[in-house]
């Protein structure tokens, strides 16, 4: 059979740029190819780089979806079903509203693919596929195999370093797509010696590791630090933790001595209550400071995750955590709008209470609001939202923000001014065949950019 499996487009925030949809290919598509049984043929289509072909006729076609892009995606899917053609989604969106998206399918997986994939496409050959797959009986980490990456395109995108470790997160944040039904597992990790293994095929010495949380297992990751560390590889690296890493500081030793540049921490709030409102127990606001100042002695950057409209958010929040950023120079800063991802926790909890306003999915990228917040105007939420990009990007707070380290004050001051500064002429220049000498340098920086 020829495979061709999609990745519709994604949508855009007011302060992305065209570089955005050409950060780093679909790891989940990559997977499937390895995944694929070598008799079949696999052709990726990415939309977020090319053009999408839709008048061809593929054997099977597989789709990846998430929330922002689910609409493209039933779309797509819409349009070859109709010209009779096999169409199979999976994925985040996917998984989590699995009544809805079946409806656009002949068959969906649900949860990771890596013990159902195969099956589907041996089905699909026999002409006796199945509505559904549940790719979530017990998944073992010796299961992900290495995505496929010499299957992309040369030059089209900013980052091929990407590199998953694990699966999930011990926690469950209520607003997290880890907090759906059908996430019935914590956190999977691959063996560390296969983890290594795919450092090396990479062929370079910056590895962007995109797993939710690489502390969510952290006798795991003292293993794999330990491991990093005995290869003495010179990498320089980049990942999300979750906040309670100021209770592994040991861990955050191993973390700068293998090469960690910078950390994407989930702070999501200032606001104690608010963080218990949405289940995010393991974030201790009294000892955000001391976190920050322990990464910043090693010589690491922190990226803010944070989230506002919760709650227990009032218009008081914006300046209250743009002073806190600025008195504690974070070095970048990532602000959602709290968001209610289909299937989870939070999606239940306000979808009940008649406070969602919004159901089209394209507005679920976390610039828009989507929900009726409680002690603010969505109005007021979003023009906050606004203006915390504004002030934390305006000159006077990047020279505030500055970092003490001196090997750290020139990536900071690129991703500050040439990605979100001025990222639209970035991604001008990008366009004329500079993308790979962008790349090049936004790997160095190994940055965790969003
Ligand atoms: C890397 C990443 C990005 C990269 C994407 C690079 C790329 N081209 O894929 C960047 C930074 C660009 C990005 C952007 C955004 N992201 Co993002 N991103 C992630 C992250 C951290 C990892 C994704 C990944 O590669 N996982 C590893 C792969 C192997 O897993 P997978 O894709 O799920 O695939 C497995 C299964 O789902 C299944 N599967 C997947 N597709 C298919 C298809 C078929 C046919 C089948 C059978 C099976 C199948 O099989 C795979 C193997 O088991 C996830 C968090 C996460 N853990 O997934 C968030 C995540 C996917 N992102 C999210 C969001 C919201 C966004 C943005 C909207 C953010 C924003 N504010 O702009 C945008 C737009 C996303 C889009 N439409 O593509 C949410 C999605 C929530 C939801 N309910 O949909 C997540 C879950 C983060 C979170 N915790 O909330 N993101
Ligand atoms: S800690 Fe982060 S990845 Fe884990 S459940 Fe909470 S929001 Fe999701």
């Amino acid at each position: 059979m020829l495979i061709k499996l999609i990745q519709p487009r994604m949508t855009m925030r007011p302060m992305d740029t065209l570089m955005k949809p050409r950060l780093a290919p679909s790891l989940g598509l990559l997977t499937l190819a390895t995944l694929t049984p070598a008799e079949h043929e696999i052709l990726i289509a990415d939309e977020n780089v090319a053009k999408l072909a839709l008048d061809d006729r593929p054997d099977l076609v597989g789709i990846t979806a998430n929330v922002d892009n689910a609409l493209r995606a039933y779309q797509i899917a819409d349009g070859y079903r109709e010209r009779g053609i096999l169409v199979v989604g999976g994925g985040i969106h996917i998984s989590s509203v699995p009544e809805e998206a079946r409806r656009h399918f002949d068959a969906i997986c649900v949860g990771n693919a890596e013990t159902v994939w195969p099956t589907i496409c041996e089905d699909a050959d026999a002409g006796s596929l199945k509505p559904l797959y549940r790719g979530h009986a017990p998944l073992r980490g010796s299961d992900i195999p290495i995505p496929r990456r010499e299957l992309v395109p040369p030059g089209a995108y900013l980052y091929t370093n990407t590199i998953s470790t694990s699966r999930g997160c011990p926690f469950k944040c209520d607003f997290c797509y880890n907090s759906c039904e059908y996430v019935n597992y914590k956190i999977v990790n691959r063996p560390v010696a296969e983890v290594i293994r795919e450092i090396k095929t990479l062929g370079t010495r910056h590895v962007m590791f995109i797993d939710d949380n690489l502390v969510g297992n952290p006798a795991w990751t003292w293993e794999f630090l330990h491991a990093l560390e005995a290869e003495n590889l010179s990498l320089k690296w980049n990942a999300a933790v979750s906040a309670n890493l100021v209770n592994h500081l040991p861990l955050l030793d191993l973390m700068a001595a293998t090469g960690c540049n910078s950390l994407f921490v989930g702070f999501e709030s200032i606001n104690e209550q608010a963080l218990a409102e949405v289940g995010k127990r393991q974030n201790k606001v009294a000892e955000f400071n001391r976190l920050i100042a322990e990464i910043h002695r090693r010589g690491i950057m922190v990226n803010a995750s944070l989230v506002f409209g919760l709650d227990h958010d009032d218009a008081s929040m914006f300046k209250a955590t743009m002073k806190w950023l600025v008195a504690n120079k974070v070095e970048t800063m990532t602000g959602h709008i709290l968001t209610p991802y289909p299937g989870t926790v939070l999606h239940d909890r306000l979808e009940a209470g008649g406070r969602i306003i919004d159901h089209d999915y394209s507005h679920y990228n976390t610039a828009n609001v989507v929900y009726k917040p409680m002690l603010l105007t969505p109005e007021e939420l979003r023009a906050g939202y606004l203006w915390m990009y504004k002030e934390f990007y305006s000159f006077e707070n990047i020279f505030r923000r500055m970092p003490e380290s001196k090997r750290q004050v020139i990536p900071y001051l690129l991703f500050n001014l040439a990605y979100r500064k001025f990222g639209g002429l970035t991604a001008f220049l990008a366009r004329f065949g500079l993308l790979t000498w962008v790349g090049r340098i936004a790997r160095r920086l190994a940055y965790h950019v969003e």
